[in-house]
């Protein structure tokens, strides 16, 4: 039998009143947590970036195959070529192809196809989920529970961001194939979102339907 090499594994002792507080602390700061749809120029330093982006690298996967990349836009020329072919996506969308039900469900978030602040942000993290290549990305090997372990690394990506004091907005213009062109991804990598980071506009606001979130009695049960 192979030989896998195992190395030790501990944690800072915590006792339970310092875990309780460090869970409410983080609750109530992660919470503080919106969808931003109005950003300012003004920039966020890239340090923050990499920080972030090496956190979400962090995130638990399918075999440990890390099925994930964060192609990072900041090139205006770049920003305007994904604004122009998500809002000629999202007029689709908007004028006929989504449902009836869809825009309803929308409406209380007060979307449209006008998406600013893909070039009024300082930052735009497009991930793409590797459908193969293994740890070693090479274009081949299987990779498992793939939107998942993205999904995870998308989650604590938010987060690192948000504990930097940066704006967020998870954009999914629908469908997103152009994205793999303009980023020069391979084939195999598919465009799951567009993360924009910045920091919110002055006369920002959110609806306040955004503030409805489900309760703890209500999302959880207790077995
Ligand atoms: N992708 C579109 C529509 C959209 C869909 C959902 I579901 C949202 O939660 C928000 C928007 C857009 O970006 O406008």
């Amino acid at each position: 039998m192979q030989e896998h090499e195992r190395v030790s594994y501990s944690l800072p002792a915590l006792d339970p009143e310092a875990s309780i507080a460090n869970a409410r602390a983080f609750s109530a700061r992660i919470r503080q947590r919106r969808t931003c749809r109005y950003f300012s120029e003004e920039p966020v330093p890239r340090e923050v970036i990499e920080a972030a982006i090496e956190a979400a690298g962090s995130a638990p996967s399918g075999a440990n195959h890390q099925p994930w990349h964060f192609a990072v836009v900041s090139s205006p020329d770049k920003k305007r070529a994904i604004r122009e072919a998500a809002e000629a996506e999202e007029r689709a969308f908007y004028e006929s192809k989504a449902s009836e039900e869809w825009l309803k469900a929308l409406a209380p978030l007060g979307t449209d196809a006008d998406k600013p602040f893909l070039e009024a942000a300082p930052w735009l993290i497009v991930v793409f989920a590797q459908r193969k290549g293994g740890i070693d990305e090479d274009g081949e090997t299987r990779n498992y529970y793939v939107t998942e372990s993205v999904g995870i690394a998308c989650g604590l990506l938010l987060a690192a961001l948000h504990e930097a004091g940066c704006a967020t907005l998870t954009h999914t213009p629908s469908p997103m194939g152009f994205l793999r062109e303009i980023c020069d991804r391979p084939e195999y990598e598919k465009p799951l979102m567009v993360v924009v980071v910045g920091h919110p506009a002055e006369n920002a606001t959110v609806p306040s339907y955004a503030l409805r979130k489900k309760p703890l009695e209500q999302i959880a049960s207790w077995l």
